[in-house]
């Protein structure tokens, strides 16, 4: 299959991104029984470089339309790729509504801190330092912290990872994916263009173990605010095994244990 040609800046974290997600879809396997969305911005690109059938979204919804796939055709991994603009500022109703579905699906959002493709506006993850063309004095606010918000909102599996660190952000997507339930999995990555965060993000990150309770997992999410100071954790926050969207859905289940598609019924 002919793919489109890549027009990323070279350089760019998303080709880090994109050997990952390669990796990790080989060594699952799941190539043959997959479906993909993405949102809108240079991280949805990724949807022209992958030969997977599936949705290119309007900007904030790759996540409903992957709720929408998978009730579809329960039988299908779906992943959803997005931005940090795209799921924490347009799309965080949606976020927040499939954490508490806890639909079995995987959502990573290439979180650069910053609107890329529009040319670098500041995003509810933007440090508040962070000053553009349309924020001369610095953005407002003090930024989201979407791994405490996942954990509130009941996601089930729930994980940070570095961009440019391919083989940790390729164990942590394979166990995502396997997971049964929603799996969160935030990639930090610079934009070499208009937020270069490579050097305090390779000299800060360290690798935490899985919590043991929802409130150790809280503990470390909130070691880290998106200011771009202090030790920044990755690895897996929480991971429970918890009913999913489909098993609470008779006719899902039905279409799950007979591995079925609705068309079949
Ligand atoms: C409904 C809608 N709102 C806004 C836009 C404009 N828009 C296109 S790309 C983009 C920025 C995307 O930023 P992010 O999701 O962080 O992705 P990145 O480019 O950083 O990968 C925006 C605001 C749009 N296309 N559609």
């Amino acid at each position: 299959m002919k793919l489109a040609d890549i027009t990323w800046c070279p350089g760019c974290s998303n080709f880090s991104i994109l050997a990952s997600v390669q990796n990790t879809i080989k060594e699952l396997g799941i190539e043959k029984n997959l479906a993909i969305t993405t949102g809108i911005g240079c991280h949805g690109k990724i949807f022209d470089y992958l030969p997977y059938s599936g949705v290119y979204c309007l900007h904030g919804r790759a996540i409903p339309t992957g709720i929408g796939i998978k009730i579809g055709n329960p039988n299908l991994k779906v992943i959803c790729f997005t931005g940090d603009g795209d799921t924490y500022a347009e799309g965080i109703g949606h976020f927040i509504h499939a954490c508490r579905y806890n639909i079995d699906m995987t959502l990573i959002v290439h979180n650069n801190q910053t609107f890329s493709l529009t040319t670098g506006q500041p995003t509810p993850t933007s440090e508040p330092t962070y000053k553009d063309k349309t924020m001369l004095i610095g953005s407002f606010g003090q930024p989201l912290n979407p791994i405490k918000l996942a954990l509130s909102a009941g996601a089930s599996f729930v994980a940070r990872t570095y961009a440019n660190d391919i083989k940790h952000t390729t164990e942590i997507l394979k166990q995502a994916i396997k997971h049964k339930g929603f799996s969160f999995v935030e990639i930090l990555q610079p934009c070499i263009i208009f937020h270069d965060t490579r050097k305090i993000l390779s000299e800060n990150i360290y690798k935490i173990n899985t919590s043991k309770n929802l409130d150790e997992a809280m503990k470390k999410a909130s070691e880290y605010n998106y200011n771009l100071k202090g030790k920044i954790p990755v690895g897996i926050f929480w991971q429970e095994e918890k009913q999913t969207l489909e098993e609470q859905w008779p006719q899902l289940k039905n279409l799950m244990d007979k591995n079925l598609m609705w068309k079949d019924l």
